[in-house]
């Protein structure tokens, strides 16, 4: 009986344990990115999958969906936020609605270049962001290159503010953007990015904005065939992860999940540099007109207007923008 007991007890001791050392149940995440196959974040995206995959032993299971067939990006922000989707990879253009003080990043020439906000994310002030990002149920884990954005459209190209007046401009959903196209004179209209294409080709718009990557994916070349070069906007990109998913990963999780995200963000930046190039060479190669805006200053100051309108709203802001241009 004494044995049977001592038996049945180190029987049940013998479980515990093996279920304390057994591998912890397999998470599995759904992931949101809006690019299509080969895109510099598509391939990232999947490599930060893999790593972590890797590295978890199969326990953290990332499926990546891609070109944006989870929905638009607006909605894959709220869907982030409510942990509906653990991960996205998402511009901080369409953030600001929903965190206020991200839209200092969407503020038109607040960058000097792509390596000063890549300086600027990767600093002190990057880490703020991601702080006020937290608040609202993101955690920024890493930040994406997306280049410089430029207007395009099908009319003319665009040399000064004047050659904007009265065209209808798409913009991402953000208000401060509808305001910096009424500045130059514009009509702004925001719109999902997947209804650009066939808007540019009904002329329910005349142009839109962005870099040479997404200019060339998505096929807007062929119907808004005047590229600007304004580099109006550098806005950088986060891949976020739910902070209901991220507060409850441990310690080790949380670190390899960084890193692998980290990783990414490196590959992203090389993969964009080369894609940047790619893309400015094929749109030209197909006929698309592309000006060097000389004078950059016109537009510049046209936007005093946005600037001073946002601090209104947000007097907090302004020292943001001035810790910003003082790194060098
Ligand atoms: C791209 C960006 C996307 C999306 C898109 C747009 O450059 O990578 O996340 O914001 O622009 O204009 O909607």
């Amino acid at each position: 009986m004494k044995f049977m007991r001592s038996f049945a007890q180190g029987a049940a001791v013998a479980a515990c344990a093996a279920l304390t050392a057994a591998p912890a149940a397999a998470e599995s995440w759904r992931g949101w990115n809006i690019h299509p196959e080969g895109y510099p974040n598509t391939v990232a995206m999947d490599l930060f999958a893999k790593e972590v995959a890797d590295k978890t032993g199969g326990r953290i299971k990332l499926t990546m969906y891609h070109s944006g067939v989870l929905g638009s990006q607006p909605d894959a922000i709220e869907q982030v936020r409510s942990g509906a989707l653990a991960i996205g990879n998402f511009n901080l253009g369409p953030m600001g609605p929903i965190v206020p003080m991200a839209n200092v990043v969407s503020l038109p020439f607040v960058f000097n270049d792509v390596p000063h906000m890549h300086r600027v994310m990767d600093g002190a002030v990057g880490d703020f962001f991601s702080a006020e990002m937290a608040k609202k149920g993101l955690v920024a884990l890493a930040w994406y290159d997306s280049g410089a954005r430029s207007l395009y459209n099908s009319k003319r190209p665009i040399k000064t503010p004047k050659d904007v007046v009265g065209m209808k401009i798409r913009v991402m959903n953000n208000d401060i953007f509808v305001k910096m196209i009424a500045a130059l004179g514009g009509n702004a209209t925001p719109m999902a990015f997947s209804e650009v294409y066939q808007s540019l080709s009904t002329g329910v718009i005349d142009g839109a904005e962005n870099n040479y990557p997404s200019y060339e994916s998505t096929g807007h070349f062929e119907v808004a065939g005047f590229y600007s070069i304004t580099e109006h906007l550098i806005i950088p990109e986060c891949v976020c992860i739910a902070k209901s998913v991220w507060d409850k990963l441990s310690d080790a999780d949380k670190k390899i999940v960084r890193e692998a995200a980290r990783n990414s963000a490196k590959k992203q930046r090389e993969l964009w540099a080369e894609r940047s190039k790619k893309s400015f060479d094929l749109v030209v190669s197909k006929g698309a007109k592309v000006n060097t805006v000389t004078d950059k200053k016109p537009f510049q100051d046209a936007m005093k207007v946005v600037y001073d309108d946002f601090f209104k709203t947000m007097p907090e802001a302004k020292a943001v923008v001035e810790k910003i241009r003082a790194v060098k």
